[in-house]
């Protein structure tokens, strides 16, 4: 792929970049996107449908087994390059902030420290009436397992639609997008809210904006630069020609 001198020249000269990923980061590591169809039993339902405090309230099994498989899913990929060129990333820009939507925790198994996961992480569970974390639950394959504090039903600490991202995480990110000199948004479709306002917010306060994705998004016709191709070849590269082998 070709990226062109510009791009290089401005991603030498900068000190404070932001970065925004979203699912479609984690798709070479083997994860479905947010968009892509649904597989096996899960099929027949949208993940909007799913992630939603009313599909728990109506069903809270059928939600919380969605998440459990989602948890073996997530147990069963590793980080793939295109995560390790964002902690290389940190490692060379003075000032690097790593904005995520994905809910799967593999930006942290790759090692980035200065991360704002925007929507939680599946890995995490907590109780949904008295925010109690546990690392453990019974594995009762007939109901959802109960806090151990309160009774409770426990839930994956990821933000559903139609609730509130976690105000620290959203304040950080909203300064690092206002402040920074170019903001990446990598791998995500820019459809969810308010995630897909930081770019443009970027952008508003003059920050060149570079999109790196496989498919144009809402974003495209904004961005100073368009790479368009998989994450997982164009970070690496894009590291290697702008920064060089640490
Ligand atoms: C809130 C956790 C209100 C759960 C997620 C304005 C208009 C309309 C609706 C709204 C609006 N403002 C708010 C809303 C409602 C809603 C929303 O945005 N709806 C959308 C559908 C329009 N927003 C909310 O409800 C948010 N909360 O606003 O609260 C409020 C305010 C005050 C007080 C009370 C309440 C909460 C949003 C968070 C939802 N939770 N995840 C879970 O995961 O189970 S969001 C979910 O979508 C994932 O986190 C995912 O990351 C995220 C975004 O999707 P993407 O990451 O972009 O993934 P997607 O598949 O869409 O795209 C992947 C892209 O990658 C594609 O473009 C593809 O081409 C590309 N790609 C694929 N492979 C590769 C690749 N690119 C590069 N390389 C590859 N290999
Ligand atoms: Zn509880």
């Amino acid at each position: 792929m070709n990226i062109s001198a510009e791009l290089l020249t401005l991603l030498r000269g900068t000190s404070k970049l932001a970065a925004l990923t979203g699912a479609g980061v984690s798709q070479e590591s083997g994860l479905r996107t947010f968009r892509d169809a649904q597989t096996g039993l899960w099929a027949q339902y949208r993940p909007e449908d799913l992630a939603s405090p009313e599909a728990f309230r109506r069903d809270p099994k059928l939600v919380w087994d969605w998440y459990a498989w989602r948890r073996e899913a997530v147990k069963a990929v590793r980080p793939n390059p295109g995560h390790y060129a964002l902690v290389e990333m940190e490692r060379k820009v003075p000032s690097f902030t790593l904005i995520t939507q994905n809910v799967d925790g593999l930006h942290r198994m790759a090692g980035s420290q200065r991360l704002l996961e925007l929507h939680g992480n599946i890995q995490r569970v907590r109780c949904a009436e008295c925010y109690t974390f546990t690392e453990i639950w019974g594995d009762d394959s007939e109901s959802v397992p109960a806090c151990s504090q309160c009774g409770g039903l426990l839930r994956p600490d990821v933000v559903w639609f139609g609730e509130s991202l976690p105000r620290d995480q959203l304040e950080a990110a909203v300064e690092a997008a206002r402040s920074c000199e170019v903001f990446l948004s990598i791998g995500t479709s820019g459809v969810v809210q308010p995630a897909a306002s930081l770019a443009f917010a970027a952008h508003n306060r003059g920050a060149r904006v570079v999109e790196i994705n496989a498919e144009p998004t809402p974003l495209t016709s904004k961005a100073n630069y368009v790479l368009h191709g998989k994450s997982g070849e164009i970070l690496p590269h894009l590291v290697e020609a702008v920064w060089g082998h640490s």
